[in-house]
């Protein structure tokens, strides 16, 4: 694909970013803890109430909506040749608790944008494109990360997983997921897509890393996505009074945690690489009084690497610390389960040739790097060819309320996303 399949109408791209800017701040506005944090939880309220958003915008903007059985969400606009397979791009807008207002929203709504620029330039997609929004990318209720494009991608063990998944209040994901207006969620098999569904899949994102401030870069161009774990522990003790108890006769589960949580950064530093990474995001303690003696506890353990193997291989040593921590304490090992070991995910050529000719039409500067954050493209890498449009944010921070990205840099990753998606929609 050259410049010269660029219909010269697309030269003077226009982002609307005083109206894109009030659609984060109103987005943001949709959350359970107070500014300048967002938390937005799968099928709460402030989901719902986002989600009404969402299928608002895509009408405004002339697309068609739908959404499928779990509440992933889907605006299309018709090409000229709809029966093709379409070009899709998308991202997620739940959010975890007192996180930031961009991670995910930037590639939800600068998609509508960029098919609003795509409009207003008086380009015509051969190939439709459709924006979809995916029901929680985030772990926070169910303890699945991107349950949505994990089911579009056709995921067999989750969709019996999700018939016996609770929260962390005991309501099903079934009940859960009807209380937001899915009423026929049972019918999970709707949900994977058929091979070839897509030709492409693109997501604009925010790196939620520094390099692309600290390079002073415009746009990443990601070739492939880490390989994301994550693991749920239990240890049980006998507890008891934190006073009368004497040492040699206790078996304390929060130090056995404890003991655990050290193994994870120790079997992660020892793993040679650089780019293998771990860290005990959960960490819980029953009964949760001062002088008494943690009878359980409760870790999760979120574990990744762009080496698949060499991940795997830490993975082991984190269960074999466990046992021994166990054995050596006296402490029961009522859980050790791996919830997901999932394989990293390459870029596809063609769409990462896309999104360059895209940055140097617009004389953007731009970097090929790998995401070491997880997204949803990592599951729609298994059903499309995938490509990620990274933009700076600030300091790299994210899953924090200091996140944050510049209406410039935002407007330039519309632009890239637009001339890329204008471009796979000719092919
Ligand atoms: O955790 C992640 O990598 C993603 O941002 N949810
Ligand atoms: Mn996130
Ligand atoms: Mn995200
Ligand atoms: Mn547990």
């Amino acid at each position: 694909i050259h410049e010269t399949h660029f219909p010269n109408s697309l030269s003077s791209l226009s982002v609307d970013t005083e109206n894109l800017q009030k659609q984060i701040d109103e987005l943001s506005s949709f959350s359970d803890s107070p500014a300048p944090s967002v938390t937005r939880i799968l099928y709460s309220e402030k989901d719902v109430s986002a989600r009404r958003y969402i299928k608002n915008l895509m009408a405004v903007a002339g697309l068609s909506v739908r959404e499928d059985a779990v509440g992933n969400i889907f605006g299309r606009w018709s090409g000229y040749e709809p029966e093709l397979p379409p070009v899709s791009t998308g991202s997620h807008t739940d959010a975890i608790p007192y996180s930031g207002k961009y991670d995910g929203v930037v590639g939800v709504l600068g998609a509508i944008e960029a098919i609003g620029v795509l409009k207003r330039s008086g380009f015509k997609p051969k190939r439709s494109l459709e924006v979809i929004m995916f029901t929680s990318e985030e772990p926070t209720r169910f303890g699945i990360s991107c349950l949505g494009s994990r089911l579009m991608a056709g995921s067999k063990g989750l969709a019996e997983q999700l018939k016996k998944t609770v929260d962390s209040e005991n309501v099903s994901f079934f009940d859960a997921a009807r209380s937001a207006g899915y009423a026929n969620v049972e019918e999970l098999s709707t949900v994977s897509l058929e091979k070839g569904s897509y030709s492409a899949f693109v997501e604009l994102h925010i790196e939620q890393g520094p390099i692309l401030e600290e390079a002073a870069t415009h746009i990443g161009i990601v070739t492939a996505i880490a390989a994301p774990a994550s693991i749920k522990v239990d240890f049980e003790g006998n507890g008891g009074h934190a006073g009368a108890v004497l040492m040699p006769q206790r078996n304390d589960a929060g130090l056995a945690a404890a003991e655990l949580a050290l193994a994870v950064e120790k079997h992660v530093l020892a793993s040679g690489s650089i780019d293998t990474v771990g860290t005990v995001g959960i960490l819980e303690l029953h009964p949760g009084a001062i002088n008494s003696i943690p009878s359980r506890s409760h870790l999760e353990i979120d574990t990744r690497d762009i080496d698949e193997k060499r991940r795997n291989t830490v993975i082991e040593k984190i269960h074999q610390s466990a046992l021994s921590i166990a054995s050596g304490r006296k402490v029961k090992l009522s859980e050790f389960r791996i919830v997901n070991q999932d394989p990293p995910a390459i870029s596809d050529e063609l769409i990462i040739k896309a999104a360059e000719s895209a940055s140097e039409v617009l004389k953007l500067s731009y970097k090929k790097m790998i995401s070491r954050a997880y997204h949803d493209s990592l599951f729609m890498a298994r059903v499309s060819p995938m490509g990620m449009i990274f933009i700076p944010c600030y300091k790299g921070y994210s899953h924090k309320p200091e996140e944050f990205a510049s209406m410039d840099n935002i407007a330039n990753g519309v632009k890239v996303l637009a001339l890329t998606l204008a471009k796979l929609s000719l092919v």
